[in-house]
């Protein structure tokens, strides 16, 4: 066997017995380095003949790069035993439990808005998003409040500047929207009916005591048909309430009211029975004011696309954060939104248990308390 046929030999038995990178790399440096085995037989060719020297400078060549491809490929082995190890050793278990102390809360926000979808999805409902800063005609115009309209000024108003390189101009101004009528329009102008859609979201209003926050939760519902009356609202709003609360029966009753975007229009109350200590939902001597509804005003239907002579429909409106204070006892609202870790340890909930209409609406046992 030639000189550089042993040499080749030895550094491909060192290279496949290198056990980690810098083992490799030892290897490496003592065949290909500035003085390695291989490099000093390439100093030798210049004191070879002419022929000798093609000859031999092609053997060495070839050695060196079958050599680099072997050290290049052991390199990405060894890299590739390291972090199959690192893996094996960092395997999680996602299905342990987490540990108490680190564990997060869901909001009682988010768990009636969880409920409240469930329910109606069940009745065959989607959910419809809008924008929260809405212009004036989707807030206000559409919805049959027409300028100096007074319940425009009833609803204390938040307005934004729509051009903020201009003096404010309450003509053009914009507003965060004080209810999430502006979706139920905006689905109109996009679909014909039929439509039964919940509108979920944040609304805002300039307003701050125990029962009321400039910014509040909302979910309005709007079902529009041929044939939709005001039958078809208090089925689907009893069974809603029977459903939300929990109380197969529940009583209900609802009083005469007034709302520019409805006529007629109702609130609904629920039975209660309030004592000193706590308030007791279903059968009782007492009411709770729940929701405001009513048939969609033709004018209404007029302004989103919907002839009123051959279509109706019902819409409806309720606090989701006045429902979360009635069904889990929260008594003030301004706390909801003070971000106190102890408020949400105490009144939230905990992340896995869904809520869903077929394993069970609260888990009331998710309570975190
Ligand atoms: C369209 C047509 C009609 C939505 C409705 C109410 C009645 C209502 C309040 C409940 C408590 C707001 O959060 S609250 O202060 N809402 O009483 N909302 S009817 O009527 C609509 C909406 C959209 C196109």
């Amino acid at each position: 066997m030639s000189d550089i046929e042993v040499i080749k030999k030895e550094i491909e038995e060192q290279i496949a017995k290198a056990e980690d990178a810098k083992a490799l790399d030892d290897v490496r440096v003592l065949a290909l380095g500035k003085k390695g085995r291989v490099t000093e037989l390439l100093k030798t060719l210049g004191a070879m003949p002419m022929e000798e020297r093609i000859e031999f400078g092609k053997k060495i060549n070839v050695v060196k790069a079958e050599l680099e491809t072997l050290i290049a490929n052991k390199k990405q082995e060894l890299e590739t035993k390291l972090l199959n190890e690192k893996l094996k050793k960092e395997v999680i278990d996602v299905t342990l439990p987490c540990r108490p102390e680190v564990q997060g809360r869901i909001h009682p926000v988010s768990k009636v808005y969880e409920e409240i979808v469930a329910i109606f999805a069940e009745m065959g409902f989607s959910v419809a998003e809008g924008p929260d800063i809405e212009d004036q005609f989707h807030n206000f115009n559409a919805l049959n409040m027409p300028p100096n309209h007074p319940a425009r000024q009833m609803q204390d108003t938040f307005y934004i500047n729509s051009d903020a390189t201009k003096e404010f101009d309450m003509d053009t101004a914009c507003v965060v929207r004080t209810h999430t009528s502006g979706v139920q329009i905006r689905t109109m102008e996009k679909q014909q009916p039929p439509i039964r859609i919940i509108a979920p979201g944040r609304t805002y209003r300039s307003d701050y005591d125990a029962t009321h926050t400039p910014m509040f939760h909302q979910v309005e519902g709007l079902v529009i048909d041929k044939k939709t009356t005001m039958a078809d609202l208090k089925g689907c709003l009893y069974d809603f309430m029977k459903a939300f609360f929990e109380v197969d029966d529940l009583p209900v009753r609802y009083r005469p009211s007034y709302f520019p975007f409805t006529e007629p229009s109702a609130e609904m109350d629920i039975g209660c029975l309030k004592t000193k200590e706590e308030l007791k939902i279903g059968a009782g001597t007492d009411w709770l004011e729940v929701l405001g509804c009513g048939m969609v005003h033709p004018n209404v239907l007029r302004a989103g696309g919907i002839d009123p002579d051959e279509y109706q429909g019902f819409a409806f409106g309720m606090g989701t954060d006045r429902l979360a204070m009635l069904k889990y006892g929260i008594p003030d609202l301004r706390t909801f939104f003070e971000s106190d870790i102890r408020w949400i340890k105490y009144y939230g909930f905990t992340p896995l248990d869904f809520s869903s209409m077929t394993s069970g609406l609260s888990n009331n046992g998710g309570l975190a308390r």
